[in-house]
């Protein structure tokens, strides 16, 4: 493996701050309650941390609308604490990425409070203002992603200013050439302090068309879907300058060396494997969220594998997510069941896999009672689905009640159900023993790790696949049905199996049996 680097070789473990650990009551995670957590998350298998935002915020986003891109909220803690963090978990080995939210700032960051100052501050430009049409209304037709106009009107200045997400989260001009100065120094201060690498919020939406040209209509926008949907994101999306602020982002984490770039990106994979730029001077993971709104079946993932590992360009190094702070977690989605196959294929698949925080106890969604919701995507467009506070509720730690051993004061969401670390710790047949030992599993195997991906295929409910490296090669099979089936395989070795006691048995030559839900990992 000496060829790869670390978050090639790695797993990623997403750490949503503000539900992972509370070290001080007040029903908040912070940066102390993340450290005392370090050691299980070493002990998971994970090999990196992503942090969600920890920055000074008024928390319109929780955190998604930063106030001052170089420090540390008290909520969660000290800039001494965080550089404290990063010592610690390196340490114990893991890397420590942060969330780079360069898209937007808070409306309470100083620099928009200059911008808004005047018509002719000097920082007017690093915002999107712009004049009312000629009706008196917003410039265009732009949608806000939170519901509503993407425009907000400032008496003051009488102008109009942009925001993607929360009028509180004012887009910052990524054409004036003092915003990425000003952002690439942000980098710079976080790099200077040891961090490994940045998730990047939004980077496919950093450049609006030059012209504020209105998006067209979408032809396929059916009621009930949130109201954004309505237009296409032709102006507002994927402009083609982005990749010029990509490229340089990626200088500067080049000139530390061995860090790694990560894009959140929402896009179909012609348009995603762009982000990794024409000589692979781009993005080293720009995120592949596929297996997240994916319709659960194997034909339909045997084709997305298969699409996806044929577009990437030679240099492209793949990854795969199951979930994240913005969507129904995968145990909610596909079942307790499915959610262990689920495990099975994104610690097999080829590539760098991320896991939420959570799923690997497979936890489920939170019941969020209507005076309990917090999130003002769901706040702001009630009942439209895109409330996020279900997948945002605190790690359940232990059985303790009433929080589960996340905090000793009141929670700011409840936990969700009562499966937990220590319920699971002991138990082999639980998801935690599922994750550890797949987890064991790739680090013993450079096929599952940097191996090829061949064969991949569906017959009926079951998905199987092959990796091979050098003169090892392994044999994936799983059963996205909910009842028995076969597959046809070559004489092997189970390795593991998410069915009990299957571990260490034959698979004889021809037609082997899987049961309802299970997968299986076989050395060939
Ligand atoms: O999300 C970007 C995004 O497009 C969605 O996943 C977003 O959650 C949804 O459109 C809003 O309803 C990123 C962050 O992951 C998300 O938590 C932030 O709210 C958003 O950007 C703004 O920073
Ligand atoms: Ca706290």
């Amino acid at each position: 493996m000496r060829e790869l680097t670390w978050w090639q070789r790695g797993v990623i473990y997403q750490i949503y701050p503000r539900s992972f650990q509370d070290s001080n009551g007040d029903g908040i995670g912070d940066l102390r309650g993340i450290a005392e957590r370090l050691e299980y998350v070493s002990a998971l298998g994970a090999d990196a941390v992503w942090i969600s935002p920890i920055f000074p915020s008024p928390m319109a986003d929780f955190g998604y609308d930063v106030a001052d891109y170089c420090g540390i909220d008290p909520l969660f803690g000290s800039l001494s604490e965080f550089e404290q963090l990063v010592i610690h978990a390196h340490h114990l080995g893991l890397k420590v990425l942060l969330d780079f939210v360069p898209n937007h700032s808070s409306n309470r960051h100083p620099w928009f409070e200059e911008s808004r100052s005047s018509r002719d501050n000097a920082k007017r430009d690093w915002y999107l203002w712009h004049d009312p049409a000629p009706d008196g209304g917003p410039p265009n037709n732009w949608l806000s992603r939170m519901g509503g106009s993407a425009w907000e009107w400032d008496e003051h200045t009488e102008q109009y200013y942009y925001h993607a997400f929360l009028r509180e989260q004012p887009d910052l001009n990524w054409r004036n050439h003092e915003v990425r100065r000003a952002m690439d120094g942000v980098l710079r201060f976080w790099l200077d302090r040891g961090v490994d690498g940045f998730r990047v919020d939004v980077l496919w939406l950093l450049i609006k068309d030059a012209q504020f040209r209105d998006n067209p209509l979408n032809p396929c926008y059916r009621a009930g879907e949130p109201e954004h949907h309505r237009l296409l994101q032709t102006y507002t999306e994927d402009q083609p300058e982005v990749h010029e602020i990509v490229r340089a982002m990626r200088a500067t984490l080049d000139i530390y060396g061995d860090r790694v770039l990560i894009g959140e990106i929402y896009l179909p994979v012609s348009q995603l494997i762009k982000y990794y730029g024409a000589a692979g001077d781009g993005a080293d993971m720009p995120f592949n969220f596929q297996l997240i709104n994916a319709r659960w079946n194997a034909a339909v993932i045997a084709g997305m594998i298969r699409d996806y590992d044929g577009a990437l360009p030679e240099h492209a190094w793949p990854n795969w997510v199951l979930g994240n702070h913005d969507n129904p977690r995968i145990a909610s989605r596909v079942g307790a069941i499915q959610a262990r196959v689920a495990a099975v294929l994104l610690l097999t698949l080829r590539g760098t896999p991320t896991i939420y925080y959570g799923d690997e106890i497979g936890m489920t969604d939170g019941t969020i009672g209507p005076d309990e919701i917090r999130d003002p995507a769901e706040l702001r467009q009630p009942g439209a689905g895109q409330g996020r506070d279900p997948e945002r509720t605190p790690m359940q730690w232990d059985d303790s009640l009433p929080n589960a051993g996340f905090t000793s004061g009141k929670p700011w969401l409840p936990v969700a159900s009562r499966s937990s670390v220590r319920e699971q710790e002991g138990d082999t047949s639980s998801m935690l023993s599922l994750y550890r030992r797949l987890l064991i599993l790739r680090r013993c195997h450079a096929a599952l790790v940097q191996g090829t991906i061949e064969n991949v295929a569906a017959h009926g409910d079951v998905l199987t696949y092959e990796r091979h490296y050098r003169e090892r090669s392994l044999f994936v099979a799983l059963n996205f049905g909910g009842e028995a089936s076969a597959f046809e395989s070559r004489p092997a070795t189970v390795l593991l199996s998410t069915a009990m006691g299957r571990d260490g048995g034959p698979l004889t030559h021809g037609t082997n049996a899987l049961a309802a839900g299970e997968a299986l990992v076989a050395s060939m």
